[in-house]
């Protein structure tokens, strides 16, 4: 039953950071065509090469100083702000651009590359430089314990619960820069149709699960979502 304010949850992924300067994983430019997946994104590439996941992580957390957030990340972070009704922010991105444009309510679901989680006291502790093998875990003090904060392929999403409990109750769901290409995140629109929510894409191009979306708005994030949060905005003002 559609609520006014709308509950809204929205979920983003690579092509929101893509104006920022970011690689996304499937372009042309994507990382994993730089490096094959199952060299770098699984906790068997990490118990078999340590070195090329820590390089290949560690790359792309030293470009976070080198970017910022765009009119994307911040419009979100102004409608969280500004909107009357729940509102949650789904983010399968490892980079930090949502909460630097100032997203609170922001969840990492495939978790964040500014922190390493040491696997001997399982503490997460910030982190902006290199992590090697004989990085000391700021915490218990191990060395050659710390993995990227990463969730990789065959691992548990964080905050699943807390997820698929705000895609059952909410109004409006919307997918920003997503190819649709990974579960369980692919899966979102499916659950929050069944139970009821309008549902909206804004991406590039049509994603896998296009045909899931009441609406789709074919773009570039840094337009689309703007006009979007204005719009928004303007029918509660
Ligand atoms: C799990 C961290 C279960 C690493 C990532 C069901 C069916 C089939 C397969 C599965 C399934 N369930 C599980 C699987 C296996 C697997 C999976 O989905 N495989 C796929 C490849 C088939 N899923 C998992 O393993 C997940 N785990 O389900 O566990 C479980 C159960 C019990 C117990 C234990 C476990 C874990 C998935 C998480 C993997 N980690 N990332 C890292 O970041 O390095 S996934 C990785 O892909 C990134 O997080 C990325 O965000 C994510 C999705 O990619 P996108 O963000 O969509 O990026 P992409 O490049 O694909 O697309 C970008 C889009 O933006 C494009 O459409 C483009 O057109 C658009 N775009 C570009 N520029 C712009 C733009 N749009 C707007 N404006 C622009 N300017």
């Amino acid at each position: 039953m559609d609520q006014y304010p709308a509950r809204i949850v929205v979920l983003t992924g690579a092509g929101i950071s893509a104006e920022s300067g970011l690689a996304t994983f499937r372009g042309e430019d994507g990382l994993w065509e730089g490096h094959r997946v199952e060299d770098v994104a699984t906790p068997e590439a990490f118990g078999r090469d340590p070195a090329l996941v820590h390089k290949f992580y560690n790359a792309r957390r030293a470009q976070l100083a080198e970017v910022e957030p765009n009119a994307a990340h911040l419009a979100l972070a102004r409608l969280e702000a500004e909107w009357p009704g729940a509102f949650l922010l789904v983010t399968q991105n490892v980079d930090n651009l949502h909460e630097r444009a100032g997203s609170k309510q922001l969840i990492h679901m495939h978790g964040e590359n500014s922190k390493a989680w040491c696997i001997a006291c399982d503490r997460r502790s910030p982190w902006s430089a290199p992590i090697g093998e004989d990085s000391p875990c700021p915490e218990c003090r191990a060395v050659g314990a710390l993995r990227p904060d990463i969730v990789w392929f065959g691992e548990m999403p964080y905050d699943m619960d807390r997820i698929e409990e705000a895609l059952r109750d909410c109004d409006l769901f919307v997918s920003i820069g997503t190819s649709g290409a990974v579960y369980p995140a692919a899966g979102f629109v499916q659950t929050a149709r069944y139970c009821g929510a309008r549902t909206l894409e804004m991406n590039l191009e049509p994603s896998i699960g296009s045909i899931y979306f009441g609406e789709s708005r074919i773009g570039r994030a840094g337009e689309l979502v703007p006009a979007w949060v204005d719009e928004l905005l303007a029918a509660t003002s």
